[in-house]
């Protein structure tokens, strides 16, 4: 199984650690991204780290990642509640995808508490910040690791 985990993030979370810090936190996308490059080396996972405002991109990399990942790691952003074709995408990649949250969707407005893609992952985190990405990483290479016994 490959160890390249596609970390795909939706529309808006460009704009991570420049607004509404009581909501996202003050850490950017940027950041996140070297979190998750740095954990990946510790755990021998490679990454292909994504932001798109655009759903078809978000798309076309789930198909890119059926073809070269073992895994995926998404935050859908507000696709999450919308997106019928997000969810089509992601139910014709086969391994183990973790949907990440850095808000408590739960605790939010009542369009939030719905997730096209809940259905198709393997683990949701939700409300753990930033943190969540490590998280998400932590149980695809736990997953992988299993799998490879
Ligand atoms: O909590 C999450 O990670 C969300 O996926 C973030 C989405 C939101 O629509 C989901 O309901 C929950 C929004 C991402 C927008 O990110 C921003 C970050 C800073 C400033 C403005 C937007």
């Amino acid at each position: 199984m490959s160890r390249l985990i596609f970390v795909l993030n939706g529309p808006n979370l460009n704009l991570l650690g420049k607004r509404e810090p009581h909501i996202y936190g003050s850490e950017t996308l940027a950041d996140v991204e070297r979190d998750c490059r740095a954990l990946a080396k510790e755990l021998a996972l490679e990454i292909r780290f994504h932001q798109s405002n655009r759903e078809y991109e978000l798309i076309d990399w789930i198909h890119e990642a059926r073809e070269v990942a073992g895994g995926i790691v998404i935050n859908p952003g507000a696709f999450t509640h919308t997106s019928v074709a997000i969810l089509d995408a992601l139910n014709a990649f086969d391994p183990p995808i973790m949907e990440v949250h850095i808000s408590n969707v739960h605790k939010r407005e009542a369009f939030r508490h719905h997730s096209f893609v809940s259905g198709v992952a393997s683990g949701v985190i939700v409300g753990c910040g930033t943190l969540g990405y490590q998280l998400a990483l932590r149980r695809l290479a736990q997953l992988l690791n299993s799998a490879a016994k």
